[in-house]
């Protein structure tokens, strides 16, 4: 990604105009705000949620969870089995899932879409590790993986603060006017695919983004290109939020109905420890049509994942074993392990 980041702009003067905001939105593909959510509420989250990484295992002990210390030993992500459990622990706090609805946020994605919304039950927290940067989260175009719509917004926000040197979510301005999915390839990081905008010719590949600070939040509709920065600091988790919201009934994917797959839960899992029932299953009172998950990027990038692995592609290799490891009865384990046999090298 670039080596030259500049500063979002922040939008915070058109919070109460809607009609600015859409034409903000629609014409630079983001919006940004500062403290939008409650930074207060933020840090509330990030101590229950910590606490619970705590326990799994991956901050360091005899530390405050809140401060994010990693136990860099325990370095994993999604995708991996070791990840499954402690993310799972993670999922299950009602608090993580209560925050896709606060009405900070909600309000506002109504103010954006200029109709009703709801969050898309699959809520999703990413917890990346440092000195991890080679599974950073790759440059694409949420379509790819959250699919529905092209105007699904996603809703990025720190729990905590988060300066660049911690990788934030950056994103290429006005790179949404390509109005379609662009060719996405095999890579690492979560999602596995990304798009390379080296040379683009339809917008330039100027990446913005920010010391973002608890409550900021960033905004964007599902085919503006983004990608995270590297989490550079030597032992710090980097803890966020990614929710998407639809208008009320627009077209849903299915797997978005699901939790998020990384936490290997399924809702009851998830409700288990629940206090209250407000927000369990609350999309079935909502009549949104739902289609079937897509799987053609998905499929295609694993198909490049094993011609590179052929030519001995050291990431490539990488993301075989870790198939076969984590789903070894799958077809595509399958697929990984005649790959790896034919030239020779461990499975
Ligand atoms: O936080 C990340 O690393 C990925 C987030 C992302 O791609 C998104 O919010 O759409
Ligand atoms: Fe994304």
């Amino acid at each position: 990604m670039a080596q030259e980041i500049r500063e979002f702009r922040v939008s915070n003067d058109a919070i109460d105009e809607p009609a600015e905001l859409q034409r903000r939105i629609a014409d630079e593909g983001y919006l940004f705000f500062r403290r939008m959510q409650d930074p207060d509420k933020m840090r509330e989250l990030r101590r229950l949620m910590m606490t619970r990484i705590q326990e799994a295992g991956w901050l360091l002990p005899d530390t405050d969870p809140v401060d994010g210390i990693a136990d860099v030993s325990k370095q994993c992500t999604e995708g991996h089995q070791a990840y499954t459990a402690g993310y799972g622990h993670v999922y299950k706090l009602e608090a993580f899932h209560r925050a896709a609805h606060w009405p900070e946020v909600t309000t506002m994605i109504d103010k954006i879409m200029g109709r009703p919304s709801m969050p898309h039950p699959q809520q999703i927290a990413r917890i990346w590790f440092p000195q991890y940067t080679e599974h950073t989260t790759p440059i694409h175009q949420d379509f790819v993986h959250f699919q529905g719509n092209f105007e699904t917004l996603t809703s990025w926000a720190p729990i905590g603060d988060c300066p660049i040197e911690l990788g934030g979510l950056a994103v290429i301005p006005g790179s949404h006017k390509v109005g379609r999915v662009l060719d996405h390839h095999f890579s690492l990081g979560a999602g596995g695919l990304s798009v390379n905008v080296e040379g683009a010719e339809e917008f330039d590949p100027t990446w913005y983004s920010t010391d973002y600070e608890a409550g900021d939040t960033l905004i964007f509709p599902a085919l503006t290109i983004h990608g995270a920065l590297p989490n550079e600091t030597d032992d710090k988790l980097r803890l966020s939020l990614d929710n998407r919201y639809l208008a009320v009934g627009d077209l849903i994917a299915d797997h978005m109905l699901d939790p998020h797959g990384p936490s290997g839960l399924n809702w009851e899992q998830v409700y288990e420890d629940w206090e209250s029932d407000q927000y369990k299953y609350y999309w079935k009172d909502v009549d949104n049509p739902v289609v079937a998950f897509d799987s053609t990027y998905r499929d295609r990038g694993f198909a490049e994942a094993l011609e590179l692995a052929r030519a001995g592609h050291e990431q490539a290799l990488y993301r075989l074993r870790r198939t076969i490891s984590s789903d070894p009865d799958s077809e595509d384990a399958q697929s990984a392990r005649e790959v790896l046999a034919e030239i020779g090298a461990p499975a």
